[in-house]
């Protein structure tokens, strides 16, 4: 094993190079666009496997601009293949790893791709960050590559009262979560045993443009644009902390510069609401009736709640830069205008998905309870 090496800074600007994985997903993509974006001559190479969640549409404002897409370099393959991986680490300053399966219904319908994608993969790209690794301590390369995990606060499990730290222990409950917290599981012990650069990110519940229609947010505001049902899992009372795409995608950029090696930062959203409220308030912003909201069959293990503290990540000097009601009109005004968008991600195997996730559900849910005066 060669000797831990000590972290440099990751530089961001011309010479910059990161390789970011899941780049055409929800959360991966508002990366690529913020960084490609700010034009100081930094340069991506997303690796995507382009899943039914991945999108190359999602990087459209930067293809087809000329300066953006000539520091964008795009390849579809998987993370958990060591010969897509290995040639593309070679000259990366950071591996920002978003890459994964990232719905927890599906992970209840058939578990085995969050596996090998959440955890091979992660290992996959561990090793060759591994390798690079030792090629820096070799005076092969410059400096090691920093590696940054995006995990989830699912993998607290639910949590009853109060706001989960950093160091609380892991109790996930799904399928996904578990998947995802052995990924950073994995991360950490290669920190630990190897001397790896990595840290570490556990986001709450994010919303926005681009999201794909499977999550509550955009399934609820496209099923209500074209006055469908709106199929609420149980009592509706679930808790999740709201946090813009564009603050989580700010957050691991932070982490990436900023972090401590072998850390974890929990990024939250602040907001903190039942998905009751959550509905209506879209509905309230949509001009839609609750009368389309349907009480159905509940998710198996459902967690009640996600709440986590923020704090470490603002003692590394973070903030959220977009409050729920802001972040909340500007998603539906998006879907709104975006109409092609998201009917061409509603179709193919779509209504195959949507029939196995909510038919039977649908053909047995009742009228949701409508919600009480809100102040
Ligand atoms: P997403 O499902 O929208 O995107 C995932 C992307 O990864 C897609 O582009 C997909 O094609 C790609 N991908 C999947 N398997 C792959 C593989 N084997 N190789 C290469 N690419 C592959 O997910 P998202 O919502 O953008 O989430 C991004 C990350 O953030 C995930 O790691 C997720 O666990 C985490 N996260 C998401 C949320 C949330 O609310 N969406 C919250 C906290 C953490
Ligand atoms: O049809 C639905 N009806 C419903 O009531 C859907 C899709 C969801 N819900 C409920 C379940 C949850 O309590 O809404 C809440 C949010 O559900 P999702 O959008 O599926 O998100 P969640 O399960 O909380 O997980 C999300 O946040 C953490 C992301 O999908 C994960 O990738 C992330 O790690």
């Amino acid at each position: 094993m060669s000797e831990p090496t000590a972290p440099g800074p990751v530089r961001f600007g011309p010479g910059a190079h990161l390789l970011v994985t899941g780049g055409a997903g929800f959360i991966g993509s508002a990366f690529v666009r913020e960084v490609l974006g700010r034009r100081d001559g930094t340069r991506i190479t997303v690796l995507d496997k382009l899943t039914y969640a991945g999108n190359r549409a999602n990087l459209a404002p930067v293809e087809t601009d000329r300066e953006q897409a000539r520091r964008l370099r795009f390849v579809c393959g998987d993370i958990a293949d060591a010969t897509a991986v290995e040639p593309l680490a070679g000259d990366a300053d950071a591996i920002v790893n978003f890459a994964a399966e990232s719905h927890v219904d599906r992970s209840i319908l058939a578990p085995d791709a969050f596996l090998v994608t959440n955890v091979i993969g992660v290992h996959v790209l561990l090793e060759a960050c591994r390798a690079e690794t030792a090629r820096a301590a070799a005076g092969d390369r410059p400096a090691p590559p920093r590696f940054v995990q995006v995990s989830t606060d699912e993998v607290y499990g639910a949590v009853e009262a109060g706001f989960s730290r950093e160091g609380d222990p892991l109790a996930p409950r799904s399928p996904y979560a578990a998947a995802k917290a052995a990924g950073e599981l994995l991360a950490r012990s290669y920190h630990v045993t190897y001397g790896l650069d990595v840290v570490i990110t556990r986001g709450s519940n994010t919303y926005g443009p681009y999201q794909h229609p499977e999550k509550l947010i955009p399934l609820f505001v496209t099923n209500a644009l074209e006055d469908r049902s709106l199929p609420l899992y149980g009592d509706g009372m679930q808790r999740r902390d709201w946090l813009y795409v564009s603050d989580h995608a700010g957050a691991v950029e932070h982490v990436l510069r900023h972090g401590v090696a072998g850390e974890v930062y929990n990024v939250r959203g602040g907001t903190e609401l039942p998905n009751r409220e959550v509905v209506a308030r879209l509905l309230d912003l949509l001009g839609k009736p609750w009368t389309l909201v349907r009480r159905v069959e509940d998710r198996p293990g459902h967690d009640r709640r996600y709440a986590m503290d923020g704090r470490r990540l603002a003692e590394l000097g973070w903030r959220n830069r977009v409050g729920f009601e802001e972040g909340l009109a500007a998603t539906v005004a998006w879907f709104r205008q975006n109409d092609a968008w998201w009917r061409a991600v509603r179709s193919g195997d779509w209504d195959e998905y949507y029939e196995r996730q909510y038919g039977a559900r649908l053909a047995t849910s009742v009228a949701a309870e409508p919600p009480g005066e809100r102040g």
